[in-house]
């Protein structure tokens, strides 16, 4: 009984001065476990006499019983104590301002092209892509561009070590739809386009936007009106436009289209004054091209025209440098949101 008051005297001590839930189940083990103490007493009843066994029997495990009460009060403290602090440190002050999250949007140039391809599709024009890398018959050749012709020059296109060139306009793009299609058709080819040229108003990458119509009765006058209608869609007014005459080597007729554009001289004590801008060229693909694509000439006539995206882009929202669409500064990027 001496060995027994001193074990719940120091168990009392020890549960009490437990600080934490891992140091408390120590404790349960230390008292009650298989190897505990309490536990041994219980063992040890069987040395016992029979009649003295119950006698002590209800005293040990009254003893156990305390201690588990003990233990249970003091896991509940911890546990209390541990949520409580818990709930502190995780506290959330929701009057803090919340973390404001940008919304991007497109790049002009993106948000042109879309349109651009918006207005055609509703003419019933197909969007075609193709390689940036091509070889010099596609870019050169089967457009009737002859071997000796300037814009072949070195200084005009970028060519790799093999040969192979990067496009320098869309239009093998279209010889490789026309080799494998049967015409009719209506198309155009967007994208990235590069030419040796850098200056105020050259980079030498652009994106350059091409049509192409074949059909058995495609007519200048078809492409006139066509492009009338384009253009007056894209900058959402009436437009006066003319048609120079011009020269491609894949096109003949050729020419090139201008539009009157009105603006304010500040010079001229803000005269509004009016200048004609070349937005465009054009022309009937010439008989040789769709030779070159397995088409008969004597049966479908076309037209193409080509047109550069920045360009455009510049004149639809009055940019003034080149140099704004591909800085991607944010100030002029937000503008376009
Ligand atoms: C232009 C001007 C005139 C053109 C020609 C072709 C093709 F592949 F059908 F022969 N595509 N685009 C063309 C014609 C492009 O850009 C100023």
């Amino acid at each position: 009984m001496d060995a027994l008051d001193g074990i719940i005297k120091q168990s009392e001590l020890a549960i009490n001065a437990a600080e934490d839930l891992t140091a408390l189940d120590l404790i349960r083990v230390q008292y009650l476990g298989k190897k505990g103490e309490i536990t041994a007493l219980l063992k040890n009843l069987g040395t016992l006499s029979p009649e003295a066994r119950p006698q002590f029997g209800q005293i040990i495990n009254q003893a156990k019983e305390h201690v588990e009460n003990l233990l249970t009060a003091r896991r509940n403290t911890l546990e209390v104590a541990a949520l409580n602090q818990q709930l502190q440190s995780e506290t959330i002050d929701v009057t803090l301002p919340g973390i404001n999250s940008t919304v991007g949007s497109l790049h002009p140039l993106t948000r042109s092209l879309q349109r651009l391809i918006e207005i055609f599709h509703s003419l019933s024009f197909k969007v075609i892509e193709g390689p940036e890398v091509e070889t010099e018959y596609y870019n050169f050749t089967a457009l009737n561009t002859p071997e000796h012709h300037p814009a072949r020059a070195m200084h005009d296109t970028f060519y790799f070590a093999d040969g192979r060139l990067l496009r320098s306009h869309t239009s093998p793009v279209q010889i490789h739809y026309m080799q494998n299609h049967e015409p009719p058709f209506r198309l155009i080819a967007p994208g990235r386009v590069y030419r040796r040229d850098s200056d105020m108003t050259h980079t030498p990458m652009f994106n350059q936007i091409e049509g192409l119509l074949i059909s058995e009765s495609g007519s200048f006058a078809e492409l006139k009106g066509l492009l009338q209608s384009v253009l007056e869609q894209f900058f959402e007014k009436k437009l006066d436009i003319r048609m120079r005459p011009s020269y491609f080597p894949f096109t003949e007729p050729s020419a090139e289209v201008d539009v009157a554009w009105r603006s304010e001289d500040p010079t001229e004590h803000s005269r509004i004054h009016t200048k004609w801008l070349e937005i465009l060229g054009c022309g009937m693909v010439h008989p040789n091209v769709l030779a070159a694509c397995g088409i008969d000439a004597k049966r479908y006539s076309g037209f193409a025209f080509g047109m550069g995206l920045e360009r455009l882009v510049m004149l639809r929202y009055g940019i003034p440098d080149l140099r704004l669409f591909f800085e991607n500064d944010l100030r002029f990027l937000k503008q376009f949101a």
